[in-house]
């Protein structure tokens, strides 16, 4: 099968042609360097399969950060019959650095100048048949994002790849530094085909940064955001959990009991009390979390990211960390693991290492959803988004007493240059791919993490065989009971204990769990666990799933990053014992003052 392969410079629009090109659902953001791993699709192209793959954006052939040795290894490893070089084409003349290597290397490529609507704008005009032919390329002029020149890129893609013949792996080793004289010739190659207005009016981005950047209004205005954005969640999220919750029910009253009624009772039982309730609960809050995602596209796309990263710089530096890795903990609020990985750009190890022990702390979309179930169930309306919000500051608390505690054992001296992208508007079609890529991902994780969690989860309730489920003598009763000494402490009670447990592997399986535990589902779930607990308990429950250890898909990335044994066992370790001692301190002072 031939093999094309995406190149170019971060943010330059790689993944957004990867997905026109294939129909794939690829992470897309506003920000240099979110895609960190090879991702590969197949297409149709003139008749025949090809595989075309997506790699991390690169500066040059020789750099050594994490995600630039990925492009280095996949050129090293595979066959390739066309590089598609993508080039931002309002960044012509330091983006065609890469052009200049490329040909050293012999591989026979195309030049896609992207963003061809934004250099419009711009009033900047190129000649790209001429620079093209000067470059010895086939050129084309296009918007991966909105399709103008899109079919005409597409038919020299095509073309080339019929004539091309595979290239053998390549050999990377020669340093082929560009000499002086190349960049001269490049210089020149630029100045005879692309001409730029010496610009004058402010652009809409330096404008709009004139605010966001204010030296007092920056930071404010960002959280300001942020809280807006979780108090929009909330509120629009709730109604339409409720609705789900609502739907799930009744397909479990009008079909599925009369379906399953003449099975025995303890199958029944398992289909109807363990996996379907469990699941069940959990899927409720897809809504909530495609919801949320589509907010966290919309920060991340329109460029704002990149803001918080440069107002949070030097907050973050005397912390021993910067800008990127207060991205990567923004990101982390979807998920930990790709937050984990994103941190492949950091050159320094130590930097790196420090972020990845913060990163968990990040309140995750997992999370988000047994915390809309908690405070929806113990607080009001009013109250509830103050609670949620509360939680997502724990996570910075979390980050600074772990950053100050463990720089000196981590410490970076890597300078980090910002780039701040213009505002871009995030378009419909991206959106929609961004909620899918979100429902795809919960169902992997429904059918690798979260049924088998809440099988096992009945299992331990149900057995032995004819105990009254959950009581004290089944199995998940001997388990909270013999772990309660540790927990109670913290107000934890014995069947919040062996959710817990639980939710080591997926933090989503802590409210299936509790259904199958409690064996109720949906609203009459809340108002069984509304009755057992209080609000101060149920908060230092709160506090001990946003902090303790994390699910098992960050561990095992945690450890594949990090390729260290100890520093996996600290970066399980430390969360843990954090979690216990703030949250038995939140309880027994909460108690100590008489809540
Ligand atoms: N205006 C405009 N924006 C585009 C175009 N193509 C991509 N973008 C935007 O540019 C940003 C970066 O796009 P990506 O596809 O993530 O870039 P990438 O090259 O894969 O970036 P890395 O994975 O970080 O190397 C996103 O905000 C896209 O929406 C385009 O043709 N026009
Ligand atoms: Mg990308």
């Amino acid at each position: 099968m031939k093999r094309i392969a995406l190149i170019g410079m971060p943010n330059a629009g790689k993944s957004t042609l990867f997905n026109r090109m294939s129909g794939a659902s690829a992470k897309v953001a506003n920000w240099p360097g979110v895609t960190v791993d090879l991702l590969a699709s197949k297409l149709l192209m003139a008749g025949e399969m090809v595989e075309i793959v997506d790699l991390p954006g690169i500066y040059d052939f020789h750099g050594f950060s994490d995600d630039e040795q990925v492009v280095r290894h996949f050129l090293c490893n595979n066959s390739i019959d066309l590089v598609i070089l993508v080039a931002n084409a309002t960044q012509i003349e330091r983006q065609l650095t890469l052009a200049l290597q490329l040909q050293t290397l012999g591989l026979p490529a195309v030049l896609l100048l992207n963003m061809a609507d934004e250099a419009k704008k711009l009033g900047i005009k190129i000649d790209e048949q001429k620079l093209g032919k000067e470059l010895g390329y086939p050129t084309a002029l296009l918007s991966a994002k909105y399709g103008e020149g899109y079919n005409e890129a597409y038919q020299i893609i095509e073309s080339e790849l019929k004539k091309s013949k595979a290239v053998p792996t390549l050999t990377l080793e020669e340093d082929f530094a560009v000499d002086q004289q190349l960049e001269d010739k490049l210089e020149k190659i630029v100045r005879h085909s692309v001409s730029a207005p010496i610009q004058t009016s402010k652009t809409l981005t330096e404008k709009i940064d004139h605010i966001t950047l204010h030296p007092f209004l920056g930071l404010p205005l960002f959280f300001m955001t942020m809280y807006l954005m979780f108090e929009a969640v909330y509120t629009i999220g709730a109604p339409l959990q409720d609705g789900m919750a609502w739907i799930l029910e009744a397909f479990r009253d009008a079909i599925l009991v009369p379906l399953l009624s003449s099975l025995p009772p303890l199958l029944y039982s398992f289909l109807i009390d363990g996996v379907f309730d469990g699941v069940a609960t959990v899927a409720s809050f897809v809504p909530v979390i495609v919801l949320f995602f589509l907010f966290m596209a919309i920060i991340e796309d329109s460029g704002y990211l990149s803001r918080a990263a440069f107002l949070m710089d030097a907050l973050m530096s005397k912390l021993g960390l910067d800008g990127r890795s207060f991205v990567m903990l923004l990101m982390g609020f979807g998920c930990n693991v790709p937050a984990l990985m994103g941190t492949r750009t950091m050159r320094s190890r130590g930097l790196r290492l420090l972020t990845m022990l913060v990163i968990p702390f990040s309140l995750c979309s997992a999370r988000l959803q047994v915390f809309v179930f908690m405070t929806t169930a113990l607080f009001t309306p009013d109250q509830a988004p103050l609670v949620l919000f509360s939680l997502y500051l724990m996570t910075f608390v979390s980050v600074i007493v772990t950053s100050l505690l463990f720089k000196g054992r981590y410490n970076s001296n890597e300078p980090f240059a910002l780039e701040l992208p213009p505002y871009r508007f995030p378009t419909g079609p991206q959106m929609v791919l961004r909620g899918w890529h979100e429902v795809k991902h919960f169902l992997r994780r429904a059918t690798k993490f979260i049924t088998i969690g809440v099988v096992l989860v009945w299992f331990l309730t149900n057995m032995p065989f004819g105990v009254e489920p959950a009581s004290p003598e089944s199995w998940s009763g001997w388990l909270g009971e013999f772990m309660s000494p540790v927990l109670s402490s913290a107000g934890i009670n014995p069947e919040l204990t062996v959710a817990l447990i639980f939710g080591f592997v997926a933090k989503e399986i802590v409210i299936g769990a509790l259904a199958v535990i409690y064996g109720l589902e949906g609203s009459s779930l809340m108002q069984g666990i509304a009755q057992q607990i209080d609000w101060v308990q149920a908060y230092s429950f709160m506090l001990f799933t946003l902090l303790y250890t994390p699910c098992l898909a960050t561990i095992a990335t945690l450890r594949s990053e990090a390729k260290s044994a100890w520093y996996s066992v600290l970066a399980v370790a430390w969360p843990l014992s954090l979690a216990w001692v703030v949250s038995t301190v939140f309880y027994q002072t909460a108690r100590f003052l008489g809540y």
